[in-house]
């Protein structure tokens, strides 16, 4: 799984007793019980611990925070109710979520969050979904987290996307006003996404654009779970949303380039690139930025959390980064295969 020392820059001597931090839960009886519902779903204590520590330090908090990290989930203080809104997309984002590494950590946040609405897993549908909408905003009204996963038609009064007749603009305006926090999951509720791209006939845009509020943005087409679980972690844990750059995204997230955490920086500046796919340079792992990689100018930690239990990421993969988490990147980063 996910190599930890690297993360807390420790040396292996240093590294952490995942035991040691199980015994300090097992003192408690509703760890036991935890615990035995993770084995029930085939997860191991090490296992969660791993996790656990895995994501305090992708949150960029120091070690000693691992048990806390841990006890969100085992013993959440609070369940904060959520409404997951979904606009112009692809649905990819909740499915990179839902589909992160079953049977956890997919599962422990969903048991985590209390999810009042969200229509691609909610077993409603119809009249009755839209009831438990207006139910959830008017029973939470101000304390609910708005997750939004899509983009904003706001030309002819929104008239290019809209759900049970309403428009995406008239929802997100009566919604997301009332939320205590709107975190725009995606390159598409974030920036506009494709929907916004070149000649963008509807006059997409993302939340914050659309609406004029300040939102917490984790773009990314789609973005890397682990750093919409650490924010929801961080509020849970800390009460208080992660620190932002200037646009709205997490610094522990988004806070270096991909450029700046490339293990095939060195290539780069060896002068070694890849000049074709298929090549003898491209199997010996060459740099990409001849092949139109975007690393230098996008801001994401895909080097270092990567991605499916911590596989691989596009440019391990021997993909350049097309930049998908930065604003326009359909008209900013494209051609995708021409250098920068
Ligand atoms: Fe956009 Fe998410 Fe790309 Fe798709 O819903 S960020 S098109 S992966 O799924 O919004
Ligand atoms: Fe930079 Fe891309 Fe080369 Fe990596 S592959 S060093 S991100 S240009
Ligand atoms: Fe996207 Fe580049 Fe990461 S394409 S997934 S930001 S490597």
């Amino acid at each position: 799984m996910y190599e930890l020392k690297v993360f807390f820059g420790l040396s292996p001597e240093k590294s952490l007793s995942f035991n040691a931090l199980m015994e300090v839960q097992m003192e408690k009886d509703e760890y036991n019980q935890f615990y035995e519902k993770l084995e029930s779903y085939g997860v191991s204590r090490r296992q969660f611990m791993k996790y656990c520590t895995f994501l305090t330090a992708t949150m960029g908090l120091s070690a000693s925070m691992v048990t806390h990290v841990a006890e969100v989930f085992a013993s959440p203080k609070q369940r904060p109710p959520v409404v997951w809104l979904h606009f112009g997309e692809c649905t990819g984002c909740s499915e990179a979520l839902l589909r992160s590494s079953y049977p956890f950590p997919d599962r422990l946040i969903l048991e985590t969050l209390s999810l009042e609405y969200h229509e691609t897993i909610m077993a409603a549908a119809g009249h009755q979904a839209e009831e438990n909408l207006q139910n959830a905003v008017k029973k939470y009204d101000g304390q609910f987290i708005c997750v939004v996963e899509g983009a904003i038609a706001t030309k002819f009064d929104g008239a290019y996307g809209k759900i049970g007749g309403r428009t995406f603009l008239e929802i997100a305006r009566e919604v997301c006003p009332k939320a205590a926090a709107v975190i725009c999951i995606g390159s598409c509720s974030s920036f506009g996404g494709i929907q916004a791209a070149k000649p963008n006939p509807g006059g997409y845009q993302g939340v914050g654009d659309a609406l004029g509020i300040k939102t917490l943005n984790i773009p990314g087409c789609p973005p890397n779970p682990v750093n919409f679980v650490g924010t929801v972690v961080n509020y849970v844990l800390l009460g208080k949303l992660p620190p932002l750059d200037e646009k709205g995204r997490p610094v522990f997230a988004y806070g270096q380039t991909i450029h700046d955490q490339c293990p095939r920086r060195s290539y780069f500046e060896m002068g070694e690139f890849v000049e074709e796919f298929g090549s003898e340079e491209a199997a010996l792992g060459y740099c990409l930025y001849k092949m139109g990689c975007k690393g230098p100018e996008t801001y994401n930690n895909c080097p270092i959390v990567k991605f499916n239990d911590g596989t691989n990421w596009p440019v391990e993969a021997g993909h350049p980064c097309i930049g998908c988490s930065e604003p326009d990147f359909w008209d900013q980063m494209t051609p995708f295969f021409e250098e920068l």
